[in-house]
């Protein structure tokens, strides 16, 4: 009985083929000039250091190639504080793509002209992003990159954890992994009350439901510029997997959630003022840590296309 092929990793069998191994995720310093990538957690995440941008000061083509190919490689990029100011915030995502508003009552513009939205608990009542999800994953072309700006944080705890959902992926046996790959599940905004909660008035939320009909999604989809694999279902938005049984669904589900729950495949960002993390919403999910009672915890948030 060598051959057994395990489905979750990292219990006590030792027979379990796979293994993580942080250089097959290429977890090198990387360098351009004086700007460093330094690898942030074994398996994902990077610190840019050496960097600070200047709304107005061009930045050289090769250099923002260099940013954008260190965001697709390690799946999020992290900033000091003092790299990138509040007023900038905007201007410096667009070094990745356009800026577009993705917001909702409880999560309103940061100001009138801006596309960028907040996540502030002053006003945000809903949890929603407590919940292990990628972004938009229920609307037919989800964001490539969000990107978040600190602006107030509490004394201790408010993280923002991610995981790496190719990383997760790899750990189940490949056999395993094609029989996924077959199967598509339904996605709906609401699943969790994203809309429901967020939107107070009757007529807003019927809008906001009819503009975001429930999608039928694959299970398992390859980002596009990378090819890799990654568990697309999220908590947040999974409602079921099409064709199979009801007791099958959830069972599949909760594997692929626990894969995405391991701190193996994921990263821990500890937030400070003025600090900012872009990550790409092919590769990995997140969610907030809800662990700072009253404080206030205030984020700016641009979404990329
Ligand atoms: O509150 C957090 O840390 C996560 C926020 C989030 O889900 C988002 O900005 O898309
Ligand atoms: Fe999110």
């Amino acid at each position: 009985m060598s051959n057994v092929a395990a489905f979750i990793p990292l219990d006590t069998d030792t027979r379990q083929a796979p293994v993580l191994s942080p250089r097959e995720y290429k977890r090198e310093t990387r360098r351009h000039g004086a700007i460093a990538l330094e690898p942030y957690a074994p398996v994902l995440g990077a610190q840019v250091e050496g960097f600070s941008f200047e709304a107005g000061a061009p930045i050289d083509e090769e250099t923002r190639r260099f940013l954008y190919k260190g965001l697709l490689d390690y799946g999020f990029l992290s900033f000091a504080p003092g790299s990138v100011r509040e007023a900038d915030f905007e201007t410096f995502t667009t070094l990745f793509g356009k800026a577009r508003f993705s917001g909702n009552p409880q999560a309103p513009r940061t100001s009138d002209k801006s596309e960028a939205n907040a996540i502030d608990s002053q006003y945000k009542k809903t949890r929603t992003n407590y919940i292990w999800h990628i972004d938009q994953a229920y609307r037919p072309n989800p964001q490539k990159f969000t990107a978040l700006f600190a602006l107030k944080v509490p004394s201790r705890g408010g993280d923002t954890v991610f995981a790496n959902a190719s990383a997760a992926l790899s750990l189940l046996d490949p056999k395993f992994v094609s029989y996924l790959e077959t199967l598509t599940v339904i996605h709906d905004a609401d699943t969790q009350g994203l809309l429901s909660l967020a939107y107070q008035d009757p007529q807003g939320l019927a809008e906001a439901r009819a503009k975001n009909p429930p999608l039928e999604v694959p299970l398992i989809r390859v980002h596009p510029e990378t090819g890799r694999k990654q568990i697309y279902a999220n908590e947040l938005y999974a409602q079921r997997i099409l064709g199979v049984s009801r007791s099958v669904s959830d069972h599949l589900l909760g594997i692929l959630f626990d894969l995405i729950k391991l701190p193996e495949v994921g990263a821990t960002y500890v937030w400070e003022e003025g600090s900012v993390l872009i990550w790409d919403n092919r590769t990995v999910h997140h969610r907030g840590v809800y662990n700072y009672d009253d404080q206030r915890r205030a984020l700016h948030r641009a979404v990329i296309d």
